[in-house]
């Protein structure tokens, strides 16, 4: 059958809607998740009513990029992405100060990073596009899928029961997890839900030794069944080898246990377990000095800061060239970012180690169908583009909330969520143990 292309793909109309997602008390170094996110949901819309979805950061500082871009882009094709990339968008030079990405959980905060994380949901929302009108999945436009299915990791986190008493939140089902047998527990419920096989701990939270204990509760309760830890860079070089010493037995990879390239090339230096990253190999800058350093042994792409599907392949390559592995993270996000994170993640040869995603931890999605996770699994789809769709009443309540949000809530600020807890407290200086 051959393929022909009829329509128009002019972009007519970008749709951009800033919403507020639920999300529970989950807590990291930088202090807790507050009672609701900001998220991006951007729509390209062509001149014959195909409609592609992306999905990225919400806080003011991507929509104050994302608004210019939406008015420049009718005219364009939807195939034009390389075009996208290239657009002159008036961002700062220097580096972006504030708490847009969350006090430092990503690393370096830059302002073609800021823009990065801008342009991939229009990406996505290009390709998703795209395939709709060539009536494609997205994984065909990126190469093509490599596995039907796509392995993810239970996201483990510290948490408290509920948000502080008197926040405006809504109440979720998973209880507390402060200490090492209710964080077996969690991990028991994910299983049970979800399948997840692999489990990734938040951690950074308690003193080491007590997140040695939960991790070793996890290896009894989980025989063979791979972990991680990941503290955000919460530690020293010294504190980072003696976690990796008594670990090493059960740990599939430490993830950022140390802030900066030198530092976690100390640490890999003196130990055998892998070091993973999404913290200091966040850009393609800083790729060579980690390799050259074998600072890291596996990279953690996040399509939206690295700039969306295709540098993720791109990502994946370079890591291929140098041996080095490749898988994601993730960040609170909904559907739309899971299923274009799935279809990307379905092309690249070399992704060895299971993905991790927030997704459990959000009640609400803006798709029609929730994106289902079997034997801790997702599986491709084959549908066009994405092969989501949205539920534009959902859309319109999770806008209404952000409408209706008098400021605080549209930056993400865990430190100010945890202040709601625990009046005074301020994000710890680095390495905190
Ligand atoms: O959502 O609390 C969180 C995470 O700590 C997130 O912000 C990180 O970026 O999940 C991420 C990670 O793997 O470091
Ligand atoms: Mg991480």
């Amino acid at each position: 059958e051959s393929l022909t292309v009829t329509r128009d793909l002019t972009i007519a109309e970008i749709r951009l809607t800033p919403i507020l997602v639920a999300d529970p008390p989950l807590l990291n170094t930088q202090g807790v998740h507050q009672p609701y996110t900001p998220r991006l949901i951007v729509e390209v819309v062509t001149a014959d009513g195909i409609t592609g979805l992306g999905e990225t950061y919400g806080d003011t500082k991507y929509l104050e990029l994302a608004r210019p871009l939406a008015e420049r882009l009718p005219g364009y094709s939807v195939m034009d992405v390389n075009m996208l990339f290239s657009l002159d968008l008036a961002v700062a030079e220097g580096r972006v100060t504030g708490a847009v990405d969350a006090g430092g959980l990503r690393g370096v905060q830059s302002a073609d990073k800021l823009r990065l994380s801008v342009l991939s949901a229009f990406e996505v929302a290009c390709l998703d596009a795209q395939g709709k009108a060539l009536g494609l999945p997205v994984h065909a436009l990126l190469g093509g899928k490599v596995r039907d299915a796509v392995e993810y990791s239970a996201y483990l986190f510290y948490k408290w029961a509920g948000h502080p008493e008197g926040v405006a939140a809504e109440p979720d089902h998973w209880g507390a997890a402060l200490d090492p047998t209710q964080v077996v527990a969690q991990a028991r419920e994910f299983k049970e839900r979800y399948g997840f096989t692999s489990f990734k701990l938040k951690g950074g939270v308690f003193p080491p030794e007590e997140e040695i204990a939960a991790v070793r509760a996890l290896a009894e309760a989980f025989p063979g069944h791979p972990l991680r830890l990941d503290p955000n860079g919460a530690w020293s070089v010294e504190t980072s080898l003696k976690v990796a010493e008594e670990l090493g037995d059960v740990l599939e990879y430490l993830e950022d246990p140390t802030l900066g390239t030198p530092a976690m090339a100390e640490v890999s230096a003196g130990t055998e377990v892998p070091l993973a990253t999404n913290m200091c190999v966040t850009t393609f800058g800083e790729i060579k000095e980690a390799f050259t350093k074998d600072a890291v042994q596996v990279v953690l792409s996040d399509h939206h800061y690295w700039g969306g599907l295709r540098n993720t392949q791109h990502l994946a390559a370079i890591c291929a060239v140098f041996g080095v592995g490749v898988s994601m993270h993730s960040n609170t996000h909904l559907g739309i970012s899971l299923a274009a994170m799935t279809q990307v993640a379905s092309t690249v040869p070399n992704l060895h180690h299971a993905c991790d995603s927030h997704y459990p931890w959000q009640s609400e999605d803006v798709l029609t169908e929730r994106i289902v996770f079997t034997d801790g699994r997702v599986a491709v789809s084959d549908a066009p583009g994405l092969g989501v769709e949205l539920d534009r009443d959902e859309l319109a309540r999770l806008h209404r909330r952000w409408a209706e949000d008098d400021g605080t809530l549209r930056e993400r600020d865990d430190a100010a969520a945890m202040r709601l807890g625990e009046p005074g407290w301020q994000p710890p200086v680095m390495p905190r143990w």
